[in-house]
């Protein structure tokens, strides 16, 4: 079939069943232990969480049910003749764990553009924002709005709890249709004077309509953005179940991703919970590295010119590191080059090689990690996904940094939805770990 839902009901059966059978025959086989340091160092270590259908290899990166992101850029359908896959067509893989046909990705493309519009009071409120306020802010406030219009939360109490997940459903598309009619708006109302009403072309795909909406129109820059939107680690840590409900596992739960579970465990509409996610991906330390690393880059520019030396780079990284972490930098489980960091320079390379910020960042990328692995302490002295995104954006015209992690907030949008979708057909519990205060640590250390 190519209509999602009916290919999702199908898998979600045998995923139960799987499920089901595993729990019985190893539900208490003990897979991991806590220690002190874990409740105090953020939950490190610690196996809390089930990815379904991916994993985040330390070294490899990201694989999407099975498949690298590399492997992704060939096996994806993309746009008439163009070369990057369609985030629709990941949407497709994401819920299902097989690569769509072109009919299937056609059929979602029809969906998203089908559901595209917003009602008139978020049209409203969009228009009504202070500009000073950060465009993550507008969004975060702008889906909290939306869940007015959750069939799903009208639904909660009233039908089977095996039933919720087909209004999740219906939610969840309608969030990803008009995610980026709500980001266009965001843009050209804060920064172009005018909030444009978005272009929803039936014929196009969803990134070119969110590109040609946000008043650029430029086929190298709409290639990016399908790329980017696949790219954004869109399901590891999205396709993770709180079965075991305890804590976040090293290699899994991004603060974007694991909040929008959190939140969405409590039986909240995808929009509340999805707005919970956005407002973890607007800090310094997650999403919004990516206008910090660009930020980064310009003052190199400003201090030194196009052409700094790479002993002028070096002064500038540890004076940089008086305070604080150089951004676009690190990773709380990569231990190598982020693939998402090194398939944007291999897109750069062959469309945007003499842009000066992009020489910069690769300048970085030399210098940056023997300096980091010489203060000893950092994990990954490795590029991550942030450290490259904000030249691009802004080599294609998007000037304005505060934007930037929109972009991300959208891309995350297809793992997170994809994710809420299962974690309802699963019907996982309310997420609760347990907390303890010092003296009861102290008390089970000595027991122990
Ligand atoms: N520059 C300088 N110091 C760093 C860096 C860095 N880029 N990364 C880690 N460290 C320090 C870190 O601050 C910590 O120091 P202290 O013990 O004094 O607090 C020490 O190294 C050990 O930290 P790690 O275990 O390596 O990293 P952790 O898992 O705690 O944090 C990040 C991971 C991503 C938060 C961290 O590497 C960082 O702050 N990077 C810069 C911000 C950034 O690029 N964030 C985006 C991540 C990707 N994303 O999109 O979310
Ligand atoms: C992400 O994609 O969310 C970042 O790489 C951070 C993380 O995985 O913790």
């Amino acid at each position: 079939s190519n209509d999602l839902k009916v290919v999702l009901r199908e898998k979600i059966k045998v995923e139960k069943e799987k499920i089901e059978k595993f729990r019985k025959e190893s539900g208490k086989t003990v897979i991991s232990k806590v220690t002190v340091d874990a409740v105090y160092g953020g939950m490190r270590g610690v196996i809390g969480l089930v990815g379904q259908n991916s994993s985040l290899d330390p070294k490899e990166g990201i694989c999407y049910r099975g498949h690298t992101l590399p492997e992704l850029r060939k096996k994806l359908p993309t746009a008439p003749n163009c070369a990057e896959p369609l985030p629709e067509g990941l949407f497709w893989l994401l819920c299902t764990g097989d690569v769509p046909t072109r009919d299937q990705v056609d059929c979602m493309t029809h969906e998203w553009n089908k559901r595209a519009d917003l009602p008139q009071f978020v049209i409203d409120m969009l228009l009504s924002f202070p500009k000073e306020v950060h465009p993550m802010a507008q969004l975060s406030a702008t889906l909290t709005t939306l869940s007015t219009c959750s069939q799903f939360a009208k639904q909660v109490g009233k039908v089977k709890k095996e039933q919720l997940w087909e209004y999740m459903y219906e939610d969840c598309m309608d969030l990803l249709a008009k995610i980026t009619s709500i980001a266009s708006i965001i843009y050209t109302r804060t920064y172009k004077e005018c909030g444009l009403k978005p272009i929803i072309d039936p014929k196009k795909d969803w990134s070119y309509n969110f590109c040609v909406s946000m008043g650029i129109d430029n086929e190298a820059y709409i290639e990016f953005i399908r790329l980017y939107m696949v790219m954004q680690r869109s399901i590891t840590e999205q396709m993770i179940a709180s079965v075991f409900c305890f804590f976040s596992d090293h290699g899994t739960g991004n603060v974007s991703a694991h909040a929008t579970h959190l939140v969405g465990s409590a039986l909240s509409d995808c929009y509340l919970s999805y707005a919970a996610g956005v407002n973890g991906l607007a800090g310094p330390l997650h999403g919004l590295a990516t206008q910090l690393a660009f930020k980064f880059v310009v003052s190199i520019r400003k201090e030194f010119g196009d052409k700094p030396t790479d002993e002028q780079i070096r002064g500038f990284i540890q004076n940089y590191l008086k305070t604080g972490p150089i951004p676009g930098y690190g990773h709380a489980v990569l231990r190598n080059t982020d693939p998402r960091f090194t398939v944007q320079k291999d897109f750069a390379e062959k469309h945007l090689a003499d842009d000066p910020n992009v020489k910069i960042v690769w300048q970085l990328f030399k210098e940056v990690p023997p300096i980091l692995k010489g203060i000893g302490k950092v994990q990954n002295p490795w590029p991550n996904v942030d450290a490259h995104s904000g030249v691009i954006f802004e080599h294609y015209g998007v000037k304005e940094l505060d934007f930037f992690t929109v972009f991300f907030a959208l891309s995350r949008a297809l793992g997170t939805m994809s994710w809420l979708i299962w974690a309802r057909a699963l019907g996982l519990p309310i997420e609760r770990p347990l907390s303890k205060t010092l003296d009861e640590l102290m008390k089970l250390v000595a027991a122990a």
